[in-house]
């Protein structure tokens, strides 16, 4: 069984483990412009918290299709002051969402426990700052950058080309410093990638296993399902809790989820049921 290191309490894997998402951007792509102050960001966390969310994540630059880029005081702005609020109100793990060296630093001095960058630590200055702070780390994989990634995303052979991707990317970190140990992978669903794509990556996520690092999937509110359904941002819940049960059964030791309570509960009907 694998655990996570994290320094306030390590994490262990022996059970499904939720992500929930905290935006704390003005635009985000599924709930966002909801927090008007720190309070009430914080007071989401909490409740996220309190329906059984393992981690709560962070995010203040969003990376919906499209998105334009976030200057870093903006991004520190938002982030910093919620990650020390619901730092002072709660010992739940938390993850900053960035991919950006100085929104790291500052996060985990504010007592963030984890860093989740969807760009793998690509941007400069951002595998020495990871290396420096020896937290947890979530690599995902993206093709492209969220302002045109799904303007025209193309593979040979989806499952391959994202291993390769990871495998290099934990290389590069193991080679900076960072414990093999403390790193996390993610295919990046709907990040830079079609419908195609996504479901040979969810059919084919075992093959990730291989790697021998937990995995993190996210495909909560995503493209997927208004592709396989028709179905709106907002009522995508059930969708959600089935590609979570899925990715679980695939593998996936961490889901990253909007609906906290809803996954819990059909986590726990599922390994109660042997399911996974
Ligand atoms: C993911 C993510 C988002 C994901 C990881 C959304 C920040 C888009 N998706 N991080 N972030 N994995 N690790 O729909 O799939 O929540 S933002």
């Amino acid at each position: 069984m694998l655990t996570i290191p994290c320094r306030r309490r390590p994490l262990p894997l022996d059970r499904a483990r939720v992500m929930g998402v905290l935006n704390v951007t003005p635009d985000s792509f599924s709930d966002g412009g909801r927090f008007t102050s720190v309070a009430e960001a914080v007071a989401a966390a909490l409740a996220l918290a309190g329906e059984g969310a393992d981690i709560v994540d962070v995010g203040g630059e969003s990376t919906r299709p499209g998105a334009r880029p976030v200057p870093v005081a903006d991004e520190l702005a938002r982030v910093v002051p919620v990650v020390a609020g619901l730092r002072r109100a709660s010992d739940v793990l938390i993850s900053v969402d960035t991919s950006e060296p100085a929104v790291m630093e500052s996060a985990v001095a504010a007592g963030a426990d984890l860093i989740n960058d969807v760009r793998a630590l690509r941007r400069p200055g951002a595998l020495a700052a990871a290396a420096r702070l020896q937290v947890p780390v979530v690599l995902m994989h993206m093709q492209g950058e969220p302002a045109t990634m799904q303007q025209a995303p193309a593979y040979d052979d989806v499952v391959a080309e994202v291993l390769a991707f990871l495998a290099d990317r934990i290389a590069a970190c193991i080679t900076a410093g960072l414990a093999r140990a403390s790193l996390i992978i993610d295919p990046g669903f709907g990040f830079g990638k079609r419908p195609a794509d996504n479901l040979a990556l969810l059919e084919g996520l075992h093959r990730f296993r291989a790697l021998g690092v937990p995995l993190l999937a996210g495909l909560s509110r995503k493209s997927l399902i208004g592709h396989l359904t028709g179905a709106a941002i907002a009522e995508r819940r059930g969708g959600s809790i089935a590609l979570a049960l899925a990715a679980r059964a695939k593998g996936a030791d961490i889901l990253r989820v909007h609906d906290v309570a809803d996954t819990v509960q059909a986590l726990a009907v599922a390994a109660a049921l042997g399911e996974n």
